[in-house]
């Protein structure tokens, strides 16, 4: 097996611990701290269940007990794809007890995906819930199983069929292992947006993923008495670490899973559950914008409205304090480990213009042009960072080690961003080729392979289109080999690639050729742009 590791050089692995951002804390330790100190205190609701942190830390063990009995030994990486359950909490720290790692995948995941990840990690295990969104997650666990030799074990929450019931799992404190990871051990593994090709794995340490955390609490003024609403699928980096689910645990106050993210259904929640703070995508903050001046649902328990992912207009991002009656922060992230926040005290220009700013003083920011300079405060300029929660490498992956972080360790994180007063960054667009779509990353790279795997499609190229709700929306321009099939056999034939859906392109566009733009040895990258300026020159001569 590939270790699964995070190293940062020694020097700065001193500095980090002895300015206290390593604590030497783990998972474990965490949980089982909390439910000593606040073992009555409810930790997390959804679904109909109430679990105090004493409940919680005995279905962690009961889990950790049940998939070491399965035959998995401490080190195993496990492909965990849940939706914002509270069984969620039981199988994740259930594998932190059992120094197993979780290998974080979306609900909206497919086949495609999944045994990437699986492969990538050398998982030996995959824990899905029966059914999500009428999406039988089973059928799905078997033909994973099928493609990916050592994933030996599929482990269903719910209704298991023939898989392992996680619900049938036994407490044996017997199979624990006594002895605990070392902080500096890889924790969980995070998947990247993937601005080139398929995604990559995000090995974070407990560490640095806990330094993150509690920074992140500070921050947001997380207290034991918040209440965390998860309304964006939590195994997301934004909604599990921002403070987010784990941020709630840490500092023992209480997590509500929604199971989906609209008003209606988070609303209710909101009042029932006095929820304090949650974290939303921009095209989400604007439905909860439209819907909350019609509701009948009390939301004065809300303080704090976070919005992330992608970037959050000026326009809307004004209208949160006066019609959802609390603060706005907006947050900018990255799975890779830099998160910027306004803070709470902010001035509401500061808060409804920038995107923030480094939580950690040891969070190194660069801003600099093509070449590699500095860029002049105010410009616009490439964002490389490295820090105390920023990883140094992703995992079993050189050309892409090569590519994205510099000699001495920087993350070249793709953003284009400029500095303004106070250190706070403004999100100006981007250097790579991703779609960044309502916060969901799509490589263009990795939609272009597919379309060219169809047989009537001699070529494509996939761009960003900016959209009115979506942020931004794909393009797929693509030209025919022979007769031009319609678009929606296209969008048919890529949903049988069994891809998350949101990778599918928005809109197809077929040319004769790319010959008008792609003059010679163009890259990809100049296609693209060309492509994305001609769709836009033609929308506004039809406009
Ligand atoms: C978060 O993480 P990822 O890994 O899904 O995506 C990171 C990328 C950033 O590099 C940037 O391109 C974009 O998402 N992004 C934003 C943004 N927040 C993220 N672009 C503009 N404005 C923002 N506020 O998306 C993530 C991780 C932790 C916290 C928050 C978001």
């Amino acid at each position: 097996m590939v270790p699964l590791k995070q190293v940062w050089p020694s020097e700065f692995a001193e500095r980090y611990r002895q300015k206290g951002y390593w604590r030497g804390e783990t998972f474990r330790r965490v949980l089982e701290a909390r439910a000593r100190e606040r073992g009555d205190a409810i930790a997390v609701v959804g679904g109909g269940e109430r679990w105090t942190y004493a409940d919680l830390l005995a279905r962690a063990e009961t889990a950790a007990a049940g998939f070491l009995a399965l035959g998995l030994q401490p080190g195993d990486r496990v492909v965990v794809q849940l939706p914002n359950i509270p069984q969620f909490f039981a199988v994740v720290f259930g594998l932190f007890r059992a120094r197993m790692i979780p290998v974080f995948a979306l609900p909206a995941h497919r086949l495609t995906e999944i045994a990437h990840f699986a492969r990538k990690a050398q998982a030996t295990a995959y824990v899905v819930a029966q059914s999500h969104e009428g999406f039988d997650y089973r059928e799905l666990a078997d033909a994973v199983k099928a493609q990916v030799p050592h994933l030996r074990h599929a482990v269903v929450v719910g209704e298991a069929g023939h898989h392992a019931a996680f619900d049938a799992f036994r407490a044996d404190p017997a199979l624990l292992p006594v002895e605990d990871a070392a902080p500096s051990d890889v924790a969980l593994v995070q998947i990247s947006g993937g601005s080139t090709g398929l995604s990559k794995l995000i090995p974070r340490t407990h560490d640095d993923y806990l330094y993150s955390i509690r920074a992140s609490n500070e921050i947001c003024g997380i207290t034991p008495e918040s209440v965390y609403l998860a309304s964006l699928p939590v195994s997301h980096n934004f909604p599990m670490s921002s403070p987010g689910v784990f941020g709630a645990i840490h500092a023992g106050a209480r997590v509500v899973m929604a199971p989906a993210p609209d008003p209606a259904t988070a609303f209710p929640l909101i009042e029932q559950e006095k929820v304090t703070i949650t974290g939303l995508v921009p095209p989400l903050a604007l439905l909860w914008l439209q819907a909350a001046p019609k509701t009948a649902h009390d939301l004065s328990s809300l303080q704090v409205l976070q919005v992330g992912g992608a970037k959050f207009m000026p326009e809307p991002a004004k209208r949160v304090g006066s019609v959802l009656h609390c603060k706005l922060q907006q947050v900018f992230g990255m799975a890779e480990g830099l998160v910027n926040y306004t803070r709470l005290d902010d001035p509401d220009a500061v808060v409804t213009q920038t995107q923030g700013r480094k939580i950690s003083p040891d969070d190194e920011v660069l801003i600099l042009d093509d070449q590699g300079n500095a860029v002049p405060d105010g410009e616009p300029g490439n964002l490389l960072t490295r820090g105390p929660y920023t990883i140094r490498a992703y995992h079993d992956d050189p050309a892409a080690n090569a590519r994205s972080f510099t000699e001495d360790g920087f993350y070249r994180t793709g953003d284009v961003v400029r500095r303004l007063p106070g250190g706070y960054l403004e999100v100006m667009g981007r250097a790579t080729d991703h779609i960044n779509r309502a916060g969901e990353k799509i490589s263009a790279e990795e939609v272009e392979d597919h379309l060219l795997a169809h047989p009537q499609v001699f070529d494509a190229a996939v761009v960003s289109v900016p959209d009115r709700f979506l942020g931004e929306r794909s393009c797929a321009f693509i030209i025919a080999d022979g007769e031009a099939p319609r678009p929606a056999d296209i969008k048919a034939w890529m949903r049988g690639r069994a891809i998350a859906a949101f990778k599918i392109p928005d809109q197809i566009v077929f040319v004769e050729d790319f010959a008008t733009t792609a003059v010679g040895k163009i890259s990809r990258k100049e296609l693209r742009a060309a492509l994305r300026a001609q769709l836009l020159d033609q929308e506004k001569a039809g406009a």
